[in-house]
């Protein structure tokens, strides 16, 4: 009987969803595929290091000649070198040409990179914020600023912090004691379809409240987070997970649908409520199928003890890789790679927003279509809450001419250290303070960088058109439609080095060492045929889940007996365990998840792990951290890589710790771990996770829902 039925209660409304999608289009059409405009200024390499014409395929601009980058590449594996960068292109699909295009696409003479303005064009957008993207305030000029003191109203004042001054960065151990404000946030969000245009290109996306990126949350170290979520999508669920929350005694409220809670039924409501345990800079993303790579995201700040001095919170800056299509096309195309590559993105954007060149699109395309831009001071010191929400990317964010000071990776604050490019997988945050180091009146160019380059060599699958998401930085008096002229110093090897820093560089704030684990566990992850579709497997099980019964439900019935494909590692009432993930596959990076905790990261590399821990008695902790590909190429892997990490067993609940490419989610690398099951038993669950699956339950009674990928 399924777990619906045996948490059977309520009743089922019959409420029919409404249409949310409208018709739609920028100001300023352009024709596309026609009017070649004369353009006789030099193309310059966003890059100075890349040699322009080889790496990034500049041709001769004189001519309509512009060369692939590799045009000789065909199926099979071939090393190579690029402006100092080398590396083994694998590309293991025969037959089928490596989709990758040149830098600005057949006519990127028309368009002036790197932010591919026509010909005599500045800075001002050719579409609205609501044609753009569906409303909000991100990326605008007047983006607010967070407040100062930095923390908002309510709570415990009395003593200088909401938090109360006893909690402290450095002293307080986060994970077995926080605040209780007694303050609740409370925030009502509607996911829908829409029509937007984040780089002029319209696509349906998904959407929350209308708009892409979805609006701030925002709460003080140790309020509570009330999220009221209506459906709105016509034939689809739905459910949102809140990245990086521990959800200590709230495991029901995590968001996996799957896993935690079955799907939120079309047309139906359900609210989140948990505690801001930590502090920081994350985000929240729709966790069904790969929902969120349509758009259904958004930022969240949890102010908490400043642990470096900075004069203007900048806010949430949200970067992603973009698609054109719809993402359940994607999720098919995903799902039939092995003979075929999996989907490229398209574009690149910071706060949901860049320009593209519209000449290769046949949709409806909007050129200059606007570009976020950023109000700097000089003089002062902003802090800029960065967070990766890609489907696929890596992100390579940087400010020309500006260092970079990271003073927190993911939830965990660190020993500042000093960068001229932060690196992201998915997932990933990176709080830094930036000097305000120009005149008045200047401006800058932000970057985000895919990492582009031949697959094996570069970090992202991008088609390589757009792989530079652009953003302006305008100090007071600029004119905030001028085009910044600036020009990057980080070079090609920065760029393609598509793995985190060095676990050596930095060291979390609040010191910890990691006990002798009670568990130690290797995991294989390998990638290839079930016989229909090529997949990723651990330990030989590629997940997949069941809509209508989350395993965590079972485990609340006192059932801990699950079928072997939902991937669960029941730990008991084990303290601890070593999780040793050895990436098998030679192609591709994975930024590795957990939710409900931060980890140790206690070594990576390649061959067999030698059990020797980086900074033992402190090593770095977050909740994703990137897996490089194995050595070798595919037939012929020398050395797995690794990664092994630790986690403290002190939170009951069903656990995901999963790679965050969207499509490899799907293709179910993925493993649970369900952890203290008894203690699980003696919760109470709220009754809303029964309504919620008894609403599916009836969904699915009428509806056939094409569960074409793993589920969450
Ligand atoms: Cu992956």
């Amino acid at each position: 009987m399924a777990v619906a039925a045996r948490l059977a209660m309520g009743s089922y409304g019959t409420s029919v969803p409404p249409s949310t999608a409208a018709a739609h289009a920028c100001s300023a059409k352009y024709p596309t595929g026609t009017s070649v405009i004369n353009y006789s200024s030099n193309v310059v390499s966003p890059y100075p290091s890349h040699t322009a014409g080889a790496f990034y395929g500049y041709g001769n601009e004189s001519s309509d000649a512009v060369v692939l980058p590799y045009p000789h590449y065909g199926p099979g594996v071939h090393a190579g070198s690029y402006a100092g960068v080398s590396g083994t292109v694998i590309w293991p699909y025969p037959g089928v040409p490596i989709p990758t295009k040149a830098y600005g696409g057949g006519n990127a003479h028309i368009y002036h990179p790197p932010a591919w303005l026509p010909s005599g064009q500045d800075l001002k957008p050719g579409c609205s914020q609501e044609q753009q993207n569906g409303g909000g305030h991100w990326g605008t000029p007047d983006n607010p600023d967070l407040p100062l003191p930095p923390y908002l109203q309510g709570g415990h004042n009395g003593n200088g912090y909401p938090w109360r001054s006893n909690y402290t960065a450095n002293s307080t151990n986060p994970y077995t004691s926080w605040p209780d404000t007694g303050v609740t946030r409370k925030y009502d969000f509607t996911i829908s379809a829409k029509t937007i245009a984040p780089d002029g290109v319209e696509k349906p996306g998904i959407v929350v409240n209308g708009q892409f990126p979805g609006p701030l949350i925002e709460a003080n170290w140790g309020d509570w987070i009330e999220v009221t979520v209506t459906n709105l999508l016509e034939s689809d669920g739905t459910s949102l997970h809140w990245h990086g929350f521990l959800q200590v005694g709230t495991p029901y409220y995590d968001g996996t649908a799957a896993v935690q809670q079955c799907p939120i039924a079309p047309g139906k409501t359900f609210t989140y409520r948990f505690q801001a345990q930590l502090y920081g800079t994350t985000w929240y993303h729709a966790h069904y199928s790969a929902q969120y790579s349509g758009g259904a995201l958004g930022p969240i700040v949890v102010h908490g003890p400043k642990t470096q001095p900075y004069d203007i919170d900048m806010g949430p800056i949200i970067l992603s890789d973009w698609y054109h299509t719809d993402y359940e096309i994607l999720v098919n195309q995903t799902m039939n790679a092995g003979p075929n590559p999996p989907p490229f993105s398209n574009n690149n954007l910071i706060q949901g927003k860049n320009n593209y060149p519209c000449a290769n699109t046949t949709a409806p395309c909007t050129p200059n279509a606007g570009l976020s831009k950023f109000k700097f001071q000089s003089g002062k010191k902003h802090l800029l809450r960065l967070i990766n929400t890609s489907a696929e990317g890596i992100e390579k964010f940087s400010i020309d001419g500006h260092q970079l000071t990271i003073i927190a990776n993911d939830f965990v604050p660190v020993v500042p250290y000093t960068t001229n490019v932060v690196t992201l997988g998915i997932g990933q945050r990176a709080d830094v303070i930036v000097e305000g180091i120009g005149a008045e009146g200047s401006a800058y160019w932000m970057r985000a960088d895919l990492g582009f380059g031949p697959p094996g060599i570069g970090c992202s699958l991008s088609d390589g058109v757009s792989p530079v998401a652009l953003a302006g930085v305008y100090y007071e008096g600029a004119d905030t439609n001028t085009v910044p002229t600036t020009n990057s110093t980080v070079t090609s090897a920065q760029i393609l080095t598509c793995a985190n820093d060095p676990l050596d560089v930095t060291q979390p704030l609040h010191s910890q060492a990691p006990p002798t684990p009670e568990i130690v566990k290797d995991i294989d992850m390998e990638f290839g045929s079930n016989g229909t579709h090529f997949i990723w497997f651990m330990n030989n099980s590629s997940f997949r889940g069941d809509y209508n019964d989350p395993p965590l439900l079972e485990a609340a019935l006192g059932n801990t007996t699950f079928p072997t494909e939902w991937n669960i590692y029941n730990t008991g009432n084990s303290k601890s365990i070593q999780l040793v993930i050895y990436n098998h596959w030679p192609l591709g990076v994975h930024p590795m998840h957990m939710h409900g905790h931060s980890f140790y990261v206690l070594s990576e590399g390649f061959g067999t792990w030698d059990g020797s821990v980086t900074q033992a008695n402190n090593p770095i902790r977050r909740d994703v951290q990137l897996l490089p590909p194995a050595q070798g190429t595919p037939g012929n892997v020398t050395a797995p890589a690794y990664l092994a990490i630790q986690i403290d067993l002190d939170n009951p609940g069903s656990w995901p710790f999963h790679c965050h490419i969207a499509w490899h989610i799907s293709q179910g690398l993925y493993i649970n771990i369900l952890e203290q099951p008894d203690k699980i038993a003696e919760m109470s669950i709220p009754s809303d996770l029964a309504q919620s699956c008894q609403d599916w339950s009836a969904f699915t009674s009428t509806t056939v829902v094409d569960q074409i990928d793993s589920g969450p």
